[in-house]
C-alpha cells in the first residue's frame, strides 16, 4: 500500500469512527426554553420565571425551574406537556405546589382543566438559596413520547390565578426529542 493509500484509509477508517460516534445514543436530549424576567403578573413578588431546563432522557423527563432574582418561586406551577402534534394543546399537565413539595401527572383538559385523577406523583427538589425548583418524572407517566415540549404557568393561590406564562400564554417550547 503506498502512503497516500495508507492515510486515505486511515481517513476513511477515522471517519467512520466519528460517524459511529455521532450516531451512537447520547442518551438525553436538553433544551431550554426562556422568558423575561420582570413580566410576572403579581403584587406579591413570586412566580417570574426566567428558565425552564428540559431534559428528556430514555427514563425520565427532568424538569429545572429558574426564577428571577427578585422573584423567587411560585406557590403554584403548572407544566402544560405537548406530546402529540396531531392534537390540539396539552396531553399531559404536570401540577407542583411548593408546600406539599410534590408534583403529580394528569392527563390535560386544553390548557387549564384535567381529565381523571393522578396518574403518578413524586417528590420536588426545592434549591431555595438558588431559586430553584427540579422535577423528575418517569416517562412512562406521560406515555413514554418521542419527542415533548413545555409550557409552565405559575400561580401563587389556589386554584390558580396565572402569574407568569413561560415562553408565553398557550405557547410551547421547542420540541425535546429524547436520547
Ligand atoms: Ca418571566
Ligand atoms: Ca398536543
Amino acid at each position: 500500500m503506498s502512503s497516500t493509500a495508507a492515510r486515505a484509509t486511515a481517513a476513511a477508517l477515522l471517519g467512520g469512527v466519528l460517524a459511529l460516534t455521532t450516531a451512537a445514543p447520547v442518551g438525553a436530549a436538553v433544551g431550554v426554553v426562556r422568558d423575561p424576567a420582570g413580566d410576572g403578573r403579581t403584587s406579591f413578588p413570586g412566580g417570574d420565571v426566567t428558565k425552564i431546563r428540559v431534559k428528556h432522557g430514555p427514563q425520565a423527563l427532568r424538569l429545572i425551574v429558574s426564577h428571577a432574582e427578585d422573584s423567587g418561586l411560585a406557590d403554584v406551577y403548572r407544566f402544560n406537556v405537548d406530546t402529540d402534534p396531531g392534537s390540539a394543546g396539552p396531553e399531559y399537565a404536570i401540577g407542583a405546589g411548593i408546600e406539599i413539595e410534590q408534583w403529580s401527572v394528569v392527563r390535560a383538559k386544553g390548557w387549564k382543566g384535567m381529565t381523571g385523577g393522578a396518574l403518578c406523583t413524586g417528590d420536588t427538589a426545592i434549591d431555595w438559596d438558588g431559586e430553584k425548583m427540579r422535577l423528575v418524572v418517569p416517562r412512562d407517566c406521560l406515555g413514554s413520547p418521542e419527542r415533548v415540549r413545555v409550557n409552565l404557568v405559575t400561580a401563587n393561590d389556589y386554584p390558580g390565578t396565572p402569574v407568569d406564562h413561560a415562553p408565553g400564554k398557550k405557547t410551547f417550547g421547542a420540541w425535546v426529542t429524547t436520547g
